[in-house]
């Protein structure tokens, strides 16, 4: 698969600071996409397309308003399809509860699945204390779930305890979400041992219900370790109950064996309905040695559980 047809994209202040990050760890694999209001946000030394939703050159540009942000991006869509006809698969990393990213995250999903694309989002839900800004956020999280074929919802507080504890500044690298962005793209993007591709992926999600993802890395030895460390990731609610449907990749070092693979594995499905459709990928990488990493996507969850 070439760069074009994987496109990160990062909307508003925090998906734009998550999406350079993303795009610095898989710049050969990818292609990058930048929309704010804000011109800081555009940085043109970020090797990618830019795309501005303010007219003037002021700083906080015209979008801080929700409604207006959605009307700049819908007026831009002539620009947007330009880049998106070349893509396959768009991760779209956004922080929801602002103006530039609640308004305008949807609307350019919407034109992504119009030209074909898969659509994954990543969505931050603001802060607990910032109720107002929660109360927008739901509301256009609740349309962005309608126009993603899988929309995975990240806790800003668990997210920032996260960081906190691995060193990170969470509004600048908050190294689980750009783990999370880079693993699905590197993913698809390269051949495995036994090889997933976009049909995979499209075929899990094409089923009814919510659907979410996951990246978990550690030691091949400990599966169990792994899997409960998942469990407690800054999603917002992650529960593998009641899926109907899982593509999972488990990828590891040349030392990896085909014995921790199918632990890895076993660790990760059995809590799935036994009816599930599961697809099942495996790769080997140098730069894994003594590590093994689990990318997963789940569908088919009841909608109330996510
Ligand atoms: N506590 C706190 N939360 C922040 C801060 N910056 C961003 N956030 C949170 O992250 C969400 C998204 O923020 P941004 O990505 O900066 O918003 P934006 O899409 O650029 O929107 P506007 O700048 O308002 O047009 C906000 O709703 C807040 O919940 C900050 O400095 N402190
Ligand atoms: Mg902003």
């Amino acid at each position: 698969m070439d760069s074009q047809s994987l496109l990160i994209c990062g909307i508003g202040g925090i998906g734009c600071n998550w999406a350079k990050n993303a795009h610095k760890k898989c710049k050969d694999l990818s292609d990058l996409l930048l929309i704010d209001g804000d011109s800081r946000s555009l940085d043109e030394s970020a090797e990618g397309h830019l795309l501005s939703l303010g007219d003037s050159n002021s700083i906080d540009g015209c979008a801080a308003l929700t409604p207006l942000a959605n009307q700049r991006m819908l007026a831009n869509a002539p620009l947007t399809s330009k880049v998106l006809s070349d893509a396959e698969l768009v991760v779209l990393l956004v922080g929801l509860g602002g103006g530039s990213g609640s308004g305008a995250a949807a609307e350019f999903a919407r034109q992504a699945r119009r030209s074909g694309c898969l659509t994954i989002a990543i969505a931050a839900l603001p802060f607990e204390c910032q109720s107002l800004r929660r109360k927008i956020a739901q509301k256009s999280l609740q349309e962005l779930r309608s126009t993603t074929d899988v929309c995975v919802q990240v806790s800003l507080d668990r997210l920032a305890i996260r960081s906190r504890e691995r060193g990170l500044d969470w509004q600048k690298d908050s190294g689980w979400v750009e783990d999370l962005a880079t693993g699905v793209i590197q993913t698809l993007a390269k051949v495995g041992l036994i090889n997933l591709d976009l049909m995979d992926l499209r075929s899990i999600v094409s089923r009814t219900g919510g659907s979410t993802m996951f990246v978990a890395q550690g030691n091949p030895d400990n599966p169990e370790e792994l899997f409960s460390k998942t469990m407690k990731s800054p999603l917002e609610g992650v529960s593998m109950a009641g899926a109907t449907g899982c593509l999972i990749q488990v990828e590891g070092g040349l030392d990896l064996t085909l014995g921790q693979v199918d632990s890895v594995a076993e660790a990760f499905t059995k809590g799935l309905d036994s009816e599930a459709q599961v697809i099942f990928g495996a790769r080997v990488s140098e730069e894994l040695e003594g590590i093994v990493r689990v990318v997963a996507v789940l569908s088919g969850l009841p909608i109330n559980t996510l």
